[in-house]
């Protein structure tokens, strides 16, 4: 039996198709042919040919709603435990993100809270944080582990943010972040804890729990040396490799990321003209984080123009995280990612759909493509600048989750 075809009639679709000659790979007057959970075509209308539907066709009418492929937010740390309300208000009363993180605050606290959740607790606090999302019109997510920096830990968050993906409308992808911070055991033996991360990448990925490697070169986090030991692991095991990358001093480490063909150089304020090159020739793609940015009030902007003229590809995420960016809102990103680091909001939208699936290694979505998955939304919009521009509102109208209706 064939599976069940539909097409949908009376919208417009934003493409994001790379190349195209329309701005947004815009179509007017679009129609598109869902075949189970692949979308088989997407045109105008007058295009659509006869022999395309099949005799149970469906028609949908989209009541001339703009449609986007299905948003990605490619960098979240969305299961961890607790918060850290407390660490905003001493930041506001005069201590600095570094300071915090040097007297045992900052991520080692969110550690603590995330060793004494059990799994259940875990998946119910990141479960609120995964809906908001998923109202944003989210199909795509990435989690990284990086709160439990110890292998039982570690495991649990990872088996929490794989639950997610079982439990919702949501295609999960997961990433190790061991090398996030040294954890309080292992104080002053940092090249000893980058052994244990070596030993949880080899346990992990032999659980299926692990599909990319991340680290957080940075003088709080590892040296180039100790993210090199783990970018060479990561290669044996055929891993793809992100990294947190010039944050918060220029390290190389976006270099470093390139030489061992990265798919994601995160972060990025610090980032120099050779590191801009670096990734150009590497085709590493570039991860801006403007709810950091903002919640740290940095001041230093990613070379946004620098990586847009060497050809960059420029994703844009939430990165989702109880320290830097306690934020569950993508749209909000497009548009500090416009009003902050003047992407256009071509580029943001650009960053939530095709960049990201790029920066996660997927050439199976984040445009809208015959033989891609049926992942997309609709909006209540007439033009998709409306998504970049507007704060606060959601003007989603429905999502299609791999070919279904939600
Ligand atoms: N950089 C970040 O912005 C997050 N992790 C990282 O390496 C912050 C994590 C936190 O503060 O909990
Ligand atoms: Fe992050």
């Amino acid at each position: 039996m064939n599976s069940p075809t539909s097409v949908w009639l009376n919208c417009k679709a934003a493409t994001m198709q790379a190349g195209s000659v329309q701005p947004y790979g815009l179509i007017e007057d679009a129609a598109l042919v869902v075949n189970g959970s692949v979308l088989q075509w997407v045109g105008p209308r007058r295009d659509l040919s006869a022999d395309l539907l099949a005799n149970n066709t469906q028609t949908i009418d989209a009541k001339g709603a703009l449609i986007t492929p299905g948003l990605i937010d490619c960098h979240t740390h969305l299961v961890y435990g607790g918060n850290r309300a407390g660490e905003f208000e001493q930041r506001l009363n005069g201590a600095s993100y570094e300071d915090i993180a040097k007297a045992g605050g900052g991520i080692a606290s969110t550690v603590k809270a995330t060793r004494n959740a059990t799994e259940l607790e875990l998946a119910s606090q990141s479960t609120h944080r995964l809906l908001s999302l998923l109202a944003e019109g989210v199909t795509t997510i990435e989690i990284k582990s990086g709160y439990g920096l110890a292998l039982e830990h570690e495991r649990k968050m990872l088996r929490v943010a794989r639950s997610l993906g079982a439990a919702h409308p949501v295609s999960v992808q997961t990433t190790f972040l061991g090398a996030h911070a040294v954890p309080p055991e292992f104080a002053d033996r940092s090249d000893d804890y980058v052994d244990a991360v070596l030993d949880m990448l080899a346990l992990l990925h032999i659980e299926g729990l692990v599909d990319a490697v991340d680290a957080f070169c940075e003088r709080i986090g590892f040296s180039l040396a100790q993210t090199e030991r783990i970018f060479a692991a990561a290669k044996l095991q055929g891993l793809p490799i992100k990294l947190h990358a010039e944050q918060l001093s220029d390290s190389g480490g976006a270099q470093l990321a390139a030489r061992y063909h990265a798919i994601s150089c995160d972060h990025l304020e610090w980032l120099s003209d050779d590191g801009v090159q670096a990734m150009a020739l590497a085709g590493t793609t570039a991860v801006l984080l403007p709810g950091a940015f903002y919640f740290l009030r940095e001041t230093r902007l990613p070379p946004v123009a620098k990586l847009r003229s060497a050809g960059v590809a420029m994703a844009i995420s939430s990165d989702c995280n109880p320290g830097s960016s306690p934020c569950t809102s993508l749209l909000l990103m497009l548009n500090m990612a416009c009003t902050l680091f003047r992407l256009t909001p071509e580029e943001s939208l650009a960053g939530v759909t095709r960049n990201a699936a790029r920066a996660l290694g997927l050439n199976d979505r984040g445009v809208l493509a015959p033989g891609l998955r049926a992942d997309f939304v609709l909006w209540d919009v007439k033009s998709p600048a409306e998504l970049s521009y507007a704060f606060g509102s959601c003007p989603r109208t429905q999502t299609v989750f791999n070919g279904a209706v939600l």
